[in-house]
């Protein structure tokens, strides 16, 4: 699978006046970051429309940032006359799984799809992933350097958002500490503007809900390997409150627990069964994930399962890593 190369991408966009774009499932800071970064540019420097979608609502911390009221919540894709737009463009989503579409969307309009997932599918007309860079935002910056396009505090603001997230706070990037610093210098407020809204905002229910999974954190031994599992029913998942991409969450809260490879967590939501993997000793988890039928990056990755008891998804779980077979990166 090829990338398109930065100009052919540019040259399309350019000339598009009405833009249709998504934010992924159960959304993070990185697909809130790279939609609003683009669509400010598109609208800043072109004769451009850019509506931005999502069907799930943010994360607690992403409500409190301005930007967030750009987009409109409970829709889909497909909830749209799509031939109204020039195209859709993805940012930071690997699959159309990752959306609430599926790819018979895509026969009906022009796609443009920018990611960093190491399993993207390049799904759309136009694809661009770099599975290097720690974040979309930190892809999309780097094809804004390319289109030469002005960096100001408002588009640096947004980009940094995406960077700091999907760094884990600078946590296992130190290529995203560099782009941070080239952001700060266009003068983002960095720490009113991005670590106050999200790092010291955590409502207690959230709290609440990372006590749940590290209650029930226990340790399996398989091989030589230790692999942290934390499974969560649906009621209780339900008396804390939590949506889904505060569900999302919790394996970032668990990975931190010491003497372990890796972890999964399993969630139980109304119709399936959420599932995340988190790589602590360069275990590829992805390879675990793309056998349960999901994808994502050698060091976090994600799957959905069909509905089940808990403990048979567990049981599942355990039977794919058995037969993928533990690989380091
Ligand atoms: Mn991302």
């Amino acid at each position: 699978m090829k990338n398109n190369s930065s100009e052919e991408i540019f040259n399309k966009i350019k000339n598009c006046k009405n833009i249709l774009m998504t934010l992924h499932k159960g959304p993070d800071g990185d697909s809130l970051a790279g939609c609003c970064a683009m669509k400010y540019f598109l609208e800043r420097d072109f004769d451009c429309k850019v509506k931005i979608i999502s069907f799930d609502k943010l994360p607690y911390e992403s409500n409190e940032l301005r930007f967030s009221k750009e987009i409109e919540f409970g829709k889909k894709l497909e909830d749209f006359k799509l031939e109204k737009f020039d195209c859709i463009i993805f940012v930071d989503t690997g699959l159309m799984k990752m959306t609430h579409d599926n790819e018979e969307t895509l026969k009906k309009i022009f796609t443009i799809n920018v990611d960093h997932h190491e399993t993207n599918s390049y799904f759309a007309n136009l694809n661009y992933v770099d599975s290097s860079k720690h974040s979309a935002c930190s892809v999309l910056m780097h094809l804004l350097k390319e289109w030469q396009i002005n960096f100001d505090k408002e588009l640096s603001t947004r980009l940094l958002l995406g960077i700091y997230t999907d760094s884990g706070f600078f946590s296992h990037s130190a290529e995203a500490i560099k782009e941070a610093a080239f952001l700060i210098d266009k003068k983002v407020d960095y720490v009113n503007e991005i670590v106050n809204p999200i790092k010291y905002n955590f409502p207690l229910n959230i709290k609440k809900y990372f006590s749940l999974i590290t209650d029930a954190f226990k340790i399996v031994e398989f091989e030589n390997y230790k692999i942290g599992i934390s499974t969560v029913s649906k009621e209780e998942i339900e008396k804390t409150g939590v949506n889904l991409s505060e569900v999302r969450g919790g394996i970032n809260y668990l990975q931190e627990i010491g003497g372990i490879d890796f972890l999964f967590t399993l969630a139980e939501l109304n119709n399936e069964i959420k599932g995340s993997f988190r790589s602590r000793k360069n275990i590829d988890v992805s390879l675990f994930a793309v056998e349960l039928g999901g994808g994502g990056h050698k060091l976090a990755a994600a799957f959905t399962l069909e509905k089940m008891p808990l403990e048979k998804a567990e049981e599942k779980v355990l039977e794919a890593i058995k037969k993928v077979g533990v690989h380091k990166i």
